[in-house]
């Protein structure tokens, strides 16, 4: 059921939407689907909206011939059942599907030539992987860069239920048009052969006996859980937001509001993942094709997997349902896809009167939650809300490193650590970018860069001690792109200048920036043309409806962020002042690689937090309750302790 225009698209509204374009267009088994998703209506559509207003629900699809390579973009009125626009989209590559990924492997399974060149290196062509990559367009081919192409990456398993992932087959490529699954070349380099590596993370696989020390731990909520979920809209404690999900970004948070006394007050507009670049900094001929835009040529939606009671989620859970296409434009079903509860989460305040003894409460936090495993890596995403106002982006990374063997047992080596028997793992960066159009109070909002430093010794300040902050106002997107400052500590405030505090100074919510670190690319690097975004901390462009991708509609196989990217963004140098504005901010892992990531890696957590600075009068937390003290010495501010 359909209650809102944000609610993503329903499972019929997918089948609608390929049944349609089935009849107008004649889209058969020659088609692929790249997606279907909703086509939102504008931010001033929807903000006008009223429950009980008629809502037009219209989706946008990306389709190509898988012949002629011709891709197209199609809206469909749903509720007109109508086709509105079909537009040609000549030179783009739409995202790779988790359909070709699998076909691929199928094809190339059974491929004599490429079943003989594994053989030829003593691989047993039963217990590979066929990872399947695809390309930037510096590194295609020159022959073949007018096609669907994708490089293959080939991995063997010691036995059947070994880790697929523990020998590369190093020096050995296949080129693939994904199109007609054709073996365009099998690009052979050298052969190192499959060192004898300790790779197995499966304890039964491993021999090693699991530890019986741990006791059970639960959490359990004996009354139920005190969030609520109508249709898309979650409320919990202050905090409201509707809740989607996309093929592209995965969850998507809509419309964030906290209930100051009787009023719901702005937060934010929409936040979400916009993409994830992942480049491997090692130019060896295992590695140089490997620049992963995962969110733009896959899908973060289309890799989040199924989450576990007990495993995944601790405690009283809600699960939400992933509903997207497959690349026949048929809906697919992930189960339990997103993950809703509340956590502990230690002390939110605490004070100890030696007369009156000690006010504590407990933080407890509101969590949506995904899993997405993007072939070795997977990616946990936490967006968390707390009572004190502050929203929380984790994520956290695990899965299985990129290895590879090396010629002899060196033990440095320069673009990678040593891991495992003549293997290292090439060092490499995830960098997140999240799309954050904050509202705060409203659409008019300013960014101001703030800053500390320390006044100088002077008739006021003799001893040196003031601290004095300093705020530069971004005035326009020729000021777009921000960097990180450790000495001053930078950060980023959205202010509404147009209403004030009980103290007189604009509402407002800080960017505290934590988990960025330096693209370290020389000037004039490919991946840096594609993506200019992870030059810098913080972008802040003027909102537009259709600017959503910073690397661009289209970054699979692209060259550059021009179409309709960051780059073309920010050249009309549009006004940022009292305007409603959209963050960009780059932050992630970069990750050298560690020993003690392998053979699977313990998860990198990295997180940037949105704080109320001034948004609020006072500590918004005040009311929270006393949690009743369990056989504790202090109940009440009345402390019998024995010691
Ligand atoms: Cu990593």
């Amino acid at each position: 059921m359909v209650s809102h225009p944000l609610d993503s698209l329903t499972a019929d509204e997918i089948s609608a939407t390929s049944a349609l374009l089935a009849g107008e267009k004649g889209i058969d088994s020659g088609w692929r689907y790249a997606s279907i998703v909703l086509q939102e209506p504008p931010k001033t559509e929807v903000k006008a909206w009223n429950a009980g207003d008629a809502i037009v629900r219209r989706s946008l699809s990306v389709l190509w011939n898988k012949l002629s390579n011709d891709v197209y973009e199609a809206v469909v009125n749903l509720s007109d059942g109508a086709l509105e626009s079909w537009v040609h989209k000549p030179g783009v590559t739409p995202n790779f599907t988790v359909d070709e990924y699998h076909d691929c492997d199928v094809e190339l399974r059974k491929h004599p030539d490429v079943r003989a060149a594994l053989e030829k290196r003593g691989v047993n062509p039963d217990l590979v992987l066929f990872d399947l990559w695809t390309y930037g367009n510096e590194v295609m081919p020159e022959q073949w860069r007018d096609r669907r192409l994708g490089w293959v990456d080939i991995w063997s398993r010691a036995s059947e239920k070994g880790n697929p992932y523990a020998h590369p087959v190093s020096g050995l490529k296949v080129i693939v048009d994904v199109n007609s699954m054709e073996v365009l070349e099998i690009d052979e380099g050298h052969d190192r052969g499959l060192p004898e590596v300790d790779a197995e993370y499966v304890p039964e696989v491993r021999g090693l006996a699991e530890r019986t020390d741990l006791k059970p731990l639960d959490i359990v909520q004996p009354e139920g859980v005190s969030f609520g979920l109508d249709g898309s809209l979650l409320r919990w404690q202050d905090w409201e937001f509707r809740l989607g999900f996309n093929y592209r970004e995965g969850p998507v948070l809509y419309q964030v509001r906290f209930k100051d006394g009787d009023e719901y007050r702005d937060i934010a507009y929409r936040m979400s993942l916009a993409e994830m670049i992942v480049p491997y900094r090692d130019s060896s001929f295992d590695h140089y094709r490997r620049t992963a835009f995962d969110i733009g040529e896959w899908g973060f939606g289309y890799m989040c997997t199924s989450l576990e009671l007990g495993c995944d989620c601790l405690g009283e859970i809600t699960y939400l349902d992933g509903v997207l296409p497959n690349s026949a434009g048929e809906p697919q079903v992930t189960k339990n896809a997103i993950c809703l509860h509340e956590e502990d989460d230690a002390v939110l305040w605490k004070h100890v009167d030696p007369d009156q003894g000690a006010e504590v409460r407990r933080m407890r936090r509101f969590v949506v939650s995904v899993h997405a495993t993007v072939a070795n890596y997977e990616y946990l995403v936490y967006w968390r809300f707390y009572p004190d106002g502050n929203i929380e982006c984790e994520i956290r990374a695990t899965g299985i490193m990129v290895s590879t063997p090396m010629e002899d047992e060196t033990p440095g080596f320069a673009t990678g650590t040593v891991i495992d028997r003549r293997t290292y793992a090439p060092h490499h960066q995830h960098f997140l970018v999240a799309r954050l159009d904050l509202d705060v109070d409203g659409e008019e909002n300013t960014v101001v860069e703030t800053e500390s430093f320390a006044a100088p010794i002077s008739d006021t300040n003799p001893y040196g001690l003031d601290l004095h902050t300093r705020g530069t106002v971004i005035k326009s997107e020729s000021e777009a792109g921000r960097s990180y400052d450790w000495q001053v500590q930078r950060g980023w405030k959205v202010q509404n200048p147009n209403r004030l505090n009980a103290w007189g100074n604009p509402t407002a919510y800080k960017l505290a920036p934590t988990g960025h670190f330096p693209a370290m690319f020389d000037e004039s690097s490919p991946i840096l043309k594609r993506n200019p975004v992870i030059g810098n901390t913080l972008w802040v462009t003027r909102h537009h409806d259709t600017e959503m991708w910073p690397a661009g509609d289209y970054p699979t196989q692209s060259k550059n962020d021009l179409g309709n990217g960051m780059s073309a963004w920010i050249a009309d140098d549009e006004n940022l002042v009292n305007d409603d504005v959209v963050l960009w901010y780059v932050f992630g892992i970069h990750h050298i690689t560690r020993v003690e990531d392998w053979p699977i890696m313990p998860v990198d957590k990295v997180s940037f937090t949105l704080k109320p600075f001034g948004f609020f009068d006072l500590n918004p937390s005040m009311d929270a309750p006393r949690s009743p003290a369990k056989g504790s010495c202090c109940v009440g501010g009345e402390c019998h302790c024995e010691h």
